[in-house]
């Protein structure tokens, strides 16, 4: 079961050195073969990165490649692949106020023409999914940021990204990455339920979809397996960040399950056995976190295994839950099954049911001091699953 899920890093995940806004780096670089051969040995099936994650910003066409060759080549060593690439539009200082919803004119067209090459490279590793993460396409100031034109702006380069892919022939689809704030005071396309509003405005909406990461939904004091439920429920959930927060704070990317357990177990089990009881999500398991600052190189490689093992405990316990019989019994008594039945009868309209007598025969006083929904027992029964209790 845990073997066949396909788990993926972000090379500036176990690459991050630990340098933060208030402190330097604590640990020292490594090559990419080590990375690649250490998140071989942890379980990894592929790896993701930004483009600047493989070669400097101000690389020459001549050091560019010679990065891409060299990677090409430890992917071959190990066997990884590479499902999702991203474009950093956020770390260089030309980025300060966004990249597709900058002010500055001349940033938007760098931006675009910085994302052209990326999907050109994209296609070339073989990816499948392209994640736009806007970190720093947002604003502090109101009286700065006139959103009705940057989200005209965003739309702007999401339809010309999106028909160029379309005329190269490249087989890519758009994940967008919502988050509230953080590097900006407020980052535009927030929430999944943000990015889904704006997905039906583009040219090509079928093209874009989501990759959502619990740690920023959760930073926006939401619940990210309803969020993922409601991606799931419109078809755009096309990639996943996976990682671990721990409440309204900054953006922790905590090992996933470090953070509020009782949700990462709720969303394996929508992951794993949410649609009739079967696997809802057939996309890559992909951990976006930080190894926190405080390890070293070994501790790298711990959190990192951390992270599949947390995955493959909360798939087996998931399982056990949905294997349960009494689960089955209680998701009854709490008229699970009635809510994925239809409301109204075939057929029936607003007509008939003016003129039914069920107006008069119902009894709403019943709910008065009635049956209790047991859902208290249901979720007690799914804690002691997360437990190991049962
Ligand atoms: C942060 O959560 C963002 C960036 O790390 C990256 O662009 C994206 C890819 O998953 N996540
Ligand atoms: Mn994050
Ligand atoms: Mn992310």
């Amino acid at each position: 079961m845990a073997n066949q899920t396909k788990f993926t890093f972000g090379l500036w995940t176990v690459g991050w050195l630990g340098a933060d806004p208030f402190g330097s780096a604590t640990r020292a670089v490594i090559s990419i073969e080590e990375t690649l051969e250490n998140l071989k040995a942890v379980g990894a099936y592929g790896i993701t990165a930004h483009d600047d994650d493989l070669f400097p910003f101000d690389s020459t066409e001549q050091q560019r490649r010679a990065a891409i060759e060299r990677l090409k080549k430890g992917l071959e060593a190990t066997g990884l692949k590479m499902p999702m690439l991203t474009t950093n539009l956020f770390s260089h200082p030309i980025f300060k106020d966004g990249a597709f919803t900058s002010n500055d004119r001349e940033v938007r067209r760098f931006a675009i023409r910085k994302a052209l090459r990326n999907l050109d490279l994209a296609h070339e590793m073989g990816a499948e999914t392209f994640v736009m993460w806007g970190g720093r396409e947002g604003a502090e100031y109101d009286c700065a940021k006139n959103v009705v034109d940057a989200l005209a702006r965003y739309r702007e380069a999401l339809n010309f990204l999106s028909s160029y892919v379309v005329e190269q022939g490249y087989n890519l689809r758009f994940a967008l990455e919502p988050k509230p704030n953080e590097p900006r005071g407020d980052i535009l396309l927030p929430t999944v339920g943000h990015a889904l509003g704006f997905i039906e405005t583009l040219d090509h909406p079928e093209m874009v979809g989501l990759n959502p990461e619990v740690g920023h939904e959760q930073m926006a004091g939401l619940n990210f397996v309803a969020g993922i439920a409601q991606a799931l429920d419109a078809g755009k959930l096309f990639h996943i960040d996976l990682n671990g927060q721990k409440g309204i704070k900054y953006d922790q990317d905590l090992v996933f399950g470090h953070g509020d357990l009782a949700n990462a177990f709720a969303l394996v089990h929508l992951l794993e056995f949410g649609k009739d009881g079967k696997i809802a999500y057939q996309g890559p398991r992909h951990f976006d976190y930080k190894p926190s600052r405080t390890e070293d190189w070994t501790g790298v490689w711990e959190s990192a295994r951390a992270n599949i093992r947390m995955y493959n405990l909360l798939h087996e316990r998931a399982q056990a839950f949905e294997s349960d019989p009494e689960v089955q019994a209680l998701r009854k008594r709490s008229k699970l099954d009635q809510l994925a039945m239809p409301t109204l009868n075939k057929g029936e309209t607003a007509k008939s049911i003016h003129e039914s007598s069920e107006w008069f025969n119902f009894n709403p006083e019943k709910y008065f001091n009635g049956e209790g929904a047991g859902f208290v027992q249901l979720n007690q029964i799914a804690m002691e699953h997360l437990m190991g209790a049962r």
